[in-house]
């Protein structure tokens, strides 16, 4: 089986018509508005424009050679059949360039009204989703090539729920791990509804440091999804370092067992290792990304962990780069999911780039972190982890979350006065390795006949 090349995006970061053919509000439209949410108050209302000019970014995602793209369908848009609509002409043009179209269900846009009810804290709103699923599933299930359920749901629980870096913006640990459940279970009911092959992105942490900080960090960030979805069962430590907080009296008999699925592959989104150390009460708890000092920590149950900074080099958005972290990663997936093929459905950098007079924007960092991690990849590759995609983070410049539109992500770049997009360098040296490596990084599958 060849390796699929790709490139993500999502709805509320790219898409821009914010009022049109029937789009409802969600929580990213409420969040952007509360002043001091996002910096410079950006809202995602005209983005990256892509519901108008999607027909020269298909253009643009077949030239670039891509074997698949990555996007997400708006759960605000789809009671209305002219969204529905547009999804539908998306998927149709990526099927005429050859392009696989990957459609996540759940980008973070929860609609207005499903959070005014209680949002992802209350059961209902998995049930909401589940009859979503089943109405784009039955408009587009029959070309959509693999279906991933959410993206990211430590983000939608803990960032959200938690610390409140992202909307709605509340602060409350046992609604977050309420949360983390019915997003669970939300996969979970989605998947037995939905048509072809299944999937979900978690953004897994690799975690480093004392053997004990190590295990709680991991139990609140990746296994309390990997368990339900992959094993069947909430782990017993996760329950336990949480007793405090809830008595999660909101995972109800047989929820586990909807939430194990069936998975045809595991999406993985992947930036930077976390470095962690148990807290011995003495010098004030270190937090490595600014959420001490009396804000909320999105660490539920983790509260003699400190996050410790990592050495440079860093990206625009400070994080850490080491792409050697993403090769342990999926390493461990091998051995404990040996099973579970697995797909990169995001990787990728922000830094400070800039148009130059001549037309061209050079970004030699971002094609030194993308070589780096495509060789991590390969290297996880060649030693038996059995990944079948790479999808970079992200197609275009856009509207990036709490840090509005001053972090460029994308491989081709954004004006955002004129909607101008012009290919990066890394641009050209990605579609040059897709033609080059069609198998993908990995040299073991190179060398072969
Ligand atoms: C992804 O999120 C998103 O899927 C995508 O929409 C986004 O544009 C892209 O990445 C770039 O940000 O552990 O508290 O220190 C990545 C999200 C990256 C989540 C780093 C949390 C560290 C926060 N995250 N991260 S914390």
């Amino acid at each position: 089986m060849s390796f699929v090349w790709g490139a993500a995006t999502a709805a509320y970061q790219i898409e821009g018509a914010a009022q049109e053919d029937g789009r409802v509000p969600s929580i990213w439209d409420t969040y952007s508005r509360t002043p001091g949410r996002v910096l410079n108050g950006d809202t995602g209302d005209v983005a990256t424009d892509h519901y108008h000019r999607w027909p020269e970014d298909v253009e643009t995602m077949s030239a670039l050679g891509l074997g698949a793209y990555r996007f997400s369908i708006a759960w605000p848009r789809v009671h209305d059949q002219r969204g529905i609509d547009f999804y539908s002409r998306l998927v149709d043009a990526l099927l005429e360039r050859g392009i696989a179209p990957v459609a996540t269900l759940y980008h973070w846009d929860l609609p207005q009204s499903l959070e005014d009810a209680g949002g992802w804290a209350v059961r209902d709103t998995a049930l909401r989703f589940a009859e979503y699923a089943e109405r784009v599933g039955a408009a587009l299930g029959d070309r959509v090539h693999t279906w991933t359920t959410l993206n990211e749901p430590w983000c939608s629980a803990f960032l959200g729920y938690a610390s409140g870096v992202h909307a709605p913006g509340r602060t409350e640990p046992a609604a977050a791990l309420a949360a983390a459940h019915h997003l669970n279970l939300a996969h979970g009911l989605a998947c037995q509804v939905l048509p072809g092959r299944h999937s979900v992105t978690l953004n897994l942490h690799h975690v480093r440091g004392d053997a004990e900080a190590v295990r709680k960090v991991d139990a609140v960030a990746n296994r309390i999804f990997l368990g339900p979805m992959l094993n069947g069962a909430y782990p017993a430590d996760l329950l336990e370092d949480t007793a405090r907080i809830t008595d999660w009296a909101f995972v109800h008999d047989g929820d586990e067992a909807a939430i194990a699925a069936p998975l045809d592959v595991l999406g993985v989104n992947y930036y930077s290792p976390t470095q962690v150390r148990t807290w011995d009460g003495g010098a004030p708890r270190a937090t490595a990304d600014g959420h001490g000092d009396g804000a909320a920590s999105p660490w539920v149950g983790c509260d003699d962990v400190e996050f410790v900074k990592q050495p440079g080099p860093y990206t625009a958005m400070g994080w850490s780069i080491d792409a050697t972290g993403l090769t342990e990663l999926l390493l461990r997936l091998r051995d404990e999911h040996p099973a579970t093929p697995l797909m990169i459905t995001e990787n990728g950098a922000a830094f400070d780039d800039r148009l130059d007079p001549d037309g061209r924007v050079r970004d030699p960092q971002r094609i030194d972190y993308l070589r780096d991690h495509l060789a991590a990849v390969g290297r996880a590759m060649e030693e038996g982890a059995d990944v079948r995609g790479y999808f970079v983070w992200s197609l275009l410049d856009n509207y990036e979350w709490a840090y509005g539109y001053s972090k460029r992500f994308g491989i081709v770049h954004v004006d955002y006065a004129t909607q101008e997009r012009t290919w990066k360098d890394s641009a050209g040296w990605y579609r040059d390795q897709i033609t080059e490596l069609p198998d993908g990084p990995s040299s073991t599958r190179r060398s072969s006949p």
